[in-house]
C-alpha cells in the first residue's frame, strides 16, 4: 500500500461536505479495491484553456455494489455481504485520502442499517446512499429484471432510524428513488422525493437507465422547485451510466451537485484483463502483450514499493547505474584531425572527449562506464573505464556497437554518445528520473534551427497533438511520439542529444525489440533498407509503435556535439 495518502477518519468524512460547499458539481469515481481506488484518487490531467492553466482530477470515490459483486465474482444482487463489502471499503480507505460515497443497496431492514451507518461513518466514509427498493435488490441497469420498490413510508422510517444514530454533522445519508427504474412514474418518484426530504434525508439521489437525460432533467426541475417550497439545500445526484453522452456543463446548469461515474473503472480493468489473456492464448508467449500491460514498474510506483526501494537505499541505487559510451565509428568529417585516432579522443583544451565525459560521469557518481571501441579500438583510453571491441563496426550503426555492451544493461543503463560534452547540471536529475526509458532532449531548435546538411535526431513530443475538445490542451506526461533524421524539422519539437537512460525494465524492453527487429526485420522506407543500417533512434521510434511509452527530459543547450572544426573551436572556447 502507498502511504502517500495518509488521512484519518475524522478529517476524511467531512470532505464531502466541504467539496459541496467549493464545487458546483462534485466528480465521483467508482473503485473496487485498493489499486482502483489509487487510480481514482490519484488520476489527474493538466492542460491549458486558452492559455490559462487547468488541472482536473475526481472529487471522491464511489464504492459500488455492482463492481465491489463483480469483482469478488458475484451478481449485484445482494449477496456479498455487508462485512465483506466493509472490507474492500477499508481497503480503499488505506490507500486513499479522498472523500467516499457508499453504495448501501436497499440498506436491509433498519436495524441492520443502523449498524451499517455506525461502522461506515467510524471507517470515516462521507455519505452512504440507499436505494428504495425491497431487499434483496436487483441491480436497476440489466432490462427485465424484477425491480420492487418499498412504500414511501416504509422507507421513510429507515432513514429516520439510520440519521438518528449517526454521530457526527459530517456524515450523510442520500435517498435513492428508483421509481424510474422500476418504471412507477415520474410522479411518483417526485412523491418520493418530498417524502424522504421531510423525514431528513441528506440528499437524493435519481436513477434512470434511459439513453437520454431528459426524465433526469425534468426531475431536476422539480426538485429545484421542491427545496425552494421546502426552504432547503440538498445535494441532487445522478448516475450517467446509459445517458453518457450528457457532460458534466450540462448536469451542473440542470442543478445536479454530484455526478457518479459508477462502474467505468471495473468496466476498463475486465476488458484489458480479457485482451491481454486472449493475447497470450494466440501468441503462445506474454511479448505480444506488454504494450497493452502497464509496466511492472509503473505497478511498483503507484502502490508505493518504489518508495520502500527509495528508502531502503536511495544512494546506492543511484550509483549503480551503469553507463555505456558507444564510441567504435570512424569519423569522416574530422578524419584530418583525428590522425588514425577514434573521435572520443580527441582533445578538447589538452583533455580528451572521452576524460572530460568520464569526469563528469564520475562526479555524478557513475563509475561503471563501458566503451564500445571499434575503429582503431586500441588507441581507444581512458582512466577506470571497460571497453568491448565490436570487430564489425563497419557493417553496423551506433545501435549495434551498444548492444555489444548488453551484459552491462541487465540492471539498467545509461547511454551516451561518445562526442558530446555535457555541462554538470545535466546528468545529475537524469540519474533521478523513475521513467523506464527516457531520452534527454533540446528545446533549443524550437528558437533557431541547424545548420543546413546537418544530420539531427529529431523529435516531436506527444504534446504537439492537436488542440482538443473545447479547445483545451491536456499535457500528456513528457512523451516521445516520433524521433528521427527524417522528420521534417519544421514538426519537431526537440533534438535528441545522444544522452538516454534505461531502467531495467526499460533495458529489458530495449533488448527485446532489437531481438526481434534484428530476427524479423522488414525493411521501411522511413526507417532503413538492411538491419545493419537501424539506427538507436529507428529502434527508439520502433519501441513507439509498439506502445512502449518513451519519455523526454527536456533541457535549454548546455551540450555540445563534436561535429565539425567549428564545433571544436567553440569547446577550446568554452572548456
Ligand atoms: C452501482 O454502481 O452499484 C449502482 C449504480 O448501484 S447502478 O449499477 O447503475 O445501479
Ligand atoms: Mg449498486
Amino acid at each position: 500500500m502507498t502511504l502517500l495518502n495518509n488521512i484519518l477518519p475524522e478529517h476524511r468524512r467531512g470532505l464531502l461536505k466541504k467539496a459541496l460547499k467549493e464545487e458546483a458539481l462534485v466528480r465521483i469515481i467508482e473503485a473496487h479495491n485498493g489499486l482502483s481506488g489509487i487510480v481514482a484518487n490519484d488520476a489527474k490531467v493538466q492542460g491549458l484553456d486558452e492559455g490559462s492553466p487547468i488541472a482536473r482530477e475526481f472529487d471522491g470515490i464511489w464504492e459500488s455494489s455492482l463492481t465491489d459483486s463483480a469483482s469478488k465474482g458475484h451478481p449485484d444482487i445482494e449477496v456479498v455481504s455487508f462485512d465483506s463489502r466493509l472490507q474492500s471499503i477499508q481497503e480503499i480507505l488505506a490507500v486513499t485520502n479522498k472523500p467516499m460515497i457508499v453504495d448501501g443497496d436497499t440498506g436491509g431492514e433498519p436495524n441492520n442499517f443502523e449498524y451499517s451507518v455506525t461502522k461506515l461513518e467510524k471507517a470515516g466514509v462521507s455519505a452512504v446512499i440507499i436505494e428504495d427498493k425491497v431487499f434483496p435488490k436487483r441491480n436497476s441497469l440489466e432490462a427485465g429484471t424484477s425491480q420492487e420498490q418499498e412504500t414511501p413510508e416504509d422507507f421513510a422510517k429507515k432513514i429516520r432510524r439510520g440519521k438518528a444514530v449517526q454521530a457526527s454533522d459530517d456524515f450523510m445519508i442520500i435517498a435513492r428513488i428508483e421509481s424510474l427504474i422500476a418504471e412507477a412514474g415520474m410522479d411518483d418518484a417526485k412523491h418520493r422525493a418530498r417524502v424522504y426530504l421531510e423525514a431528513g434525508v441528506d440528499g437524493i439521489m435519481i436513477h434512470s437507465k434511459q439513453k437520454s437525460p431528459e426524465e433526469v432533467f425534468e426531475f431536476a426541475v422539480f426538485y429545484r422547485e421542491l427545496q425552494k417550497e421546502l426552504n432547503i439545500s440538498k445535494p441532487l445526484i445522478c448516475v450517467p451510466t446509459t445517458y453518457n453522452s450528457v457532460h458534466e456543463d450540462e448536469l451542473r446548469s440542470a442543478g445536479f451537485n454530484i455526478v457518479i461515474y459508477a462502474n467505468h473503472l471495473l468496466r476498463a480493468a475486465y476488458q484489458s484483463m480479457l485482451e491481454t489473456a486472449k493475447t497470450i492464448l494466440i501468441n503462445q508467449r506474454s511479448f505480444e502483450a506488454d504494450p497493452i500491460c502497464a509496466p511492472v514498474r509503473e505497478i511498483f510506483k503507484t502502490v508505493g514499493f518504489l518508495d520502500v526501494k527509495e528508502k531502503d537505499k536511495l544512494e546506492e541505487s543511484l550509483r549503480a547505474d551503469s553507463v555505456i559510451i558507444p564510441a567504435a565509428g570512424e569519423d569522416e568529417i574530422l578524419k584530418s584531425v583525428l590522425n588514425g585516432k577514434p573521435k572520443a579522443m580527441l582533445e578538447i583544451s589538452g583533455k580528451t572527449i572521452l576524460d572530460r565525459q568520464v569526469a563528469s560521469l564520475n562526479s555524478n557518481g557513475l563509475s561503471d562506464i563501458t566503451v564500445v571501441s571499434g575503429y582503431a579500438g586500441d588507441k581507444l583510453k581512458a582512466n577506470s573505464i571497460q571497453k568491448v571491441h565490436n570487430p564489425n563496426y563497419l557493417d553496423g550503426t551506433t545501435l549495434h556497437s551498444l548492444i555489444m555492451a548488453r551484459s552491462k544493461m541487465e540492471n539498467g543503463f545509461i547511454m551516451l554518445y561518445s562526442d558530446i560534452l555535457l555541462e554538470e547540471h545535466i546528468l545529475s536529475p537524469l540519474i533521478r528520473c523513475q521513467e523506464d526509458i527516457i531520452l534527454v532532449v533540446d528545446n533549443a531548435i524550437q528558437y533557431h534551427r541547424h545548420d543546413e546538411g546537418k544530420v539531427v535526431d529529431f523529435v516531436t513530443s506527444r504534446n504537439k497533438s492537436s488542440a482538443g475538445r473545447r479547445k483545451i490542451r491536456f499535457v500528456y506526461e513528457n512523451l516521445i511520439s516520433k524521433i528521427g533524421d527524417k522528420i521534417d524539422p519544421t514538426e519537431a519539437t526537440h533534438e535528441f542529444i545522444g544522452l538516454a537512460k534505461f531502467s531495467k525494465t526499460g533495458a529489458e524492453n530495449f533488448i527485446h525489440t532489437f531481438e526481434d527487429c534484428s530476427q524479423n526485420y522488414e525493411s521501411d522506407l522511413s526507417k532503413s533498407k538492411t538491419f545493419s543500417q537501424f539506427s538507436f533512434t529507428n529502434l527508439i521510434q520502433e519501441m513507439i509503435n509498439r506502445g512502449f511509452p518513451v519519455h523526454f527530459f527536456e533541457i535549454h543547450q548546455g551540450w555540445l556535439e563534436i561535429h565539425n572544426e567549428n564545433d571544436i573551436a567553440l569547446a577550446n572556447d568554452l572548456f
